[in-house]
């Protein structure tokens, strides 16, 4: 089990759109664990294998309390969605910035799971959340394209303050 290093902005290779996965083996298994290793020790949530620089259409999610709800998006994508809803986010991606995002409240999501087996979940809450953020992570997006330009401009004028503080 390995922690992996997180691509942060404005890496460009945050900025790819993840390949489908047609092999369900080992490999995809060990990067699946290193991928919670590296989530739960951020901390984090969610996490897309975009952000390890790994460009499959794969993520990690736990948004449970106890740490102990692990949830593999492997293919995902949202057949249905209703309602919106306003949260604060975070991402490992950008660290230390959040904004309040607009997002759809309820989610219908059709996945693979690790064996590869055909699944499809209905959610809303912070898991709605989470599914919607670390999808827009396999499309090459980033939850401050979804806010204004000038809050846009104010946010990344603060992270490049930080990030130069080190
Ligand atoms: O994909 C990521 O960068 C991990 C994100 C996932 C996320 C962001 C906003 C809202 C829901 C999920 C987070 O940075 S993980 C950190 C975190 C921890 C607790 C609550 C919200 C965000
Ligand atoms: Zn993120």
């Amino acid at each position: 089990m390995a922690c992996l290093p997180i691509l942060l902005y404005p890496h460009p290779n945050l900025r790819k759109v993840a390949q489908r996965v047609d092999v369900f083996d080992e490999n995809l298994r060990q990067l699946v664990t290193d991928m919670f290793a590296t989530m739960y020790a951020a901390p984090g949530i969610g996490l897309a294998a975009t952000q390890v620089d790994i460009h499959q259409h794969l993520a990690v999610i736990d948004v449970s309390e106890e740490k102990n709800q692990p949830l593999v998006l492997v293919n995902a994508e949202i057949l249905a969605s209703e309602g919106i809803e306003e949260m604060e986010e975070g991402c490992l991606s950008i660290p230390q910035i959040n904004e309040k995002v607009t997002r759809k409240e309820w989610v219908r999501v059709r996945y693979q799971d690790l064996d590869g087996n055909e699944c499809v979940l209905e959610t809303g809450g912070l898991l709605a959340v989470c599914i919607q953020h670390e999808l827009d992570h396999l499309h090459g997006r980033l939850f401050i394209d979804h806010i204004s330009p000038l809050k846009r401009e104010r946010a990344l004028k603060k992270y490049d303050k930080l990030q130069k503080r080190g």
